[in-house]
C-alpha cells in the first residue's frame, strides 16, 4: 500500500520547489495561486518547516530553526506548479504578546475559513509530548470546518522502538482521533513517514477530482 499511488501518479514526485509568497499579520488579501493547497499546522517548534522540507525534498527550502517562534509569517511553497504546501506560524509561543497572538489568530483565521483552494490541514504534533489545550482546539477546529485532516507526530527519531505504541495511543486519546483518523509517525531526520505524508496529499487530491 505504501507509496504506490504517489509513485503511479507521479505528482509527489519533486521537479520544482520555491517559496512563493510570504503574508504577515499586515497583509492584505490572500494569495490566490490556483494551486490545490495544503496546510502545516502545530505549536513552534513541532518540525512544520521540516516536514515541509522532508515533502519537497530540499534541505533548506523552508527555515528551521532551534528558536520557538521565529516564523511569524504564512510561507506558501510552490511544488511543481502544481500544488501549494503553506507553512502556517506556530502556535503556543510563550512570548509573542496578546497583541499578536490575536493578529495572528486572525491572520490563521482569515486564511483557513477564506482560501478556496484549500484542500487539507496536516496538523503537527511532538510524538514525545502529550498534545496541548491548543493542539486540542486546533484539531476541534479544523473537523468542525469539515476539512480533511492528518495528524503527524513529528520527531519519531527521538523515541525508542518500544515507546512508539504508547505514545501514538496517548495522542490518538488526547485529540479524540477518530478510527477514519491518519496519524502518521514521521521523522524528519530519517525521512520515516514521509512517503505516507505524501500519500495522505495524493488521496485527497484524488478524492477531490482535482
Ligand atoms: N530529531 C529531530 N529533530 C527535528 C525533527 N523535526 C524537526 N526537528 C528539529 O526541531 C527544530 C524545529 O523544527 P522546525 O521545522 O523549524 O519547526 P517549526 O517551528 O514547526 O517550523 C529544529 O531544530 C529541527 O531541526 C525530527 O523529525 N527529528
Ligand atoms: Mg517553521
Amino acid at each position: 500500500m505504501m507509496n504506490s499511488t504517489v509513485t503511479k501518479r507521479g505528482l509527489m514526485i519533486i521537479k520544482t520547489a520555491e517559496l512563493e509568497t510570504v503574508a504577515g499579520v499586515t497583509t492584505k488579501g490572500l494569495p490566490q495561486t490556483g494551486r490545490p493547497e495544503f496546510a502545516f499546522a502545530g505549536r513552534s517548534n513541532v518540525g512544520k518547516s521540516s516536514l515541509i522540507n522532508s515533502i519537497a525534498k530540499r534541505k533548506a527550502l523552508a527555515r528551521t530553526s532551534g528558536t520557538p517562534g521565529k516564523t511569524q509569517t504564512m510561507n506558501f511553497y510552490n511544488i511543481n506548479n502544481e500544488l501549494t504546501l503553506v507553512d502556517l506560524p506556530g502556535y503556543g509561543y510563550a512570548k509573542v504578546d496578546q497583541d499578536f497572538k490575536k493578529k495572528w489568530g486572525r491572520m490563521i483565521e482569515r486564511y483557513l475559513t477564506g482560501s478556496k483552494t484549500l484542500k487539507g490541514i496536516i496538523l503537527l504534533v511532538d510524538i514525545r509530548h502529550k498534545p496541548t489545550a491548543d493542539d486540542i482546539d486546533m484539531y476541534e477546529w479544523i473537523r468542525s470546518m469539515g476539512f480533511t485532516c492528518a495528524v503527524v507526530a513529528t520527531k519519531l527519531d527521538k523515541l525508542k522502538r518500544s515507546e512508539v505504541k504508547k505514545a501514538l495511543a496517548l495522542i490518538t486519546e488526547t485529540l479524540g482521533l477518530k478510527e477514519e483518523d491518519m496519524l502518521i509517525p514521521f521523522s524528519a531526520s530519517n525521512g520515516a513517514g514521509r512517503d505516507e505524508v505524501c500519500e495522505f496529499i495524493d488521496n485527497t487530491l484524488m478524492e477531490e477530482g482535482s
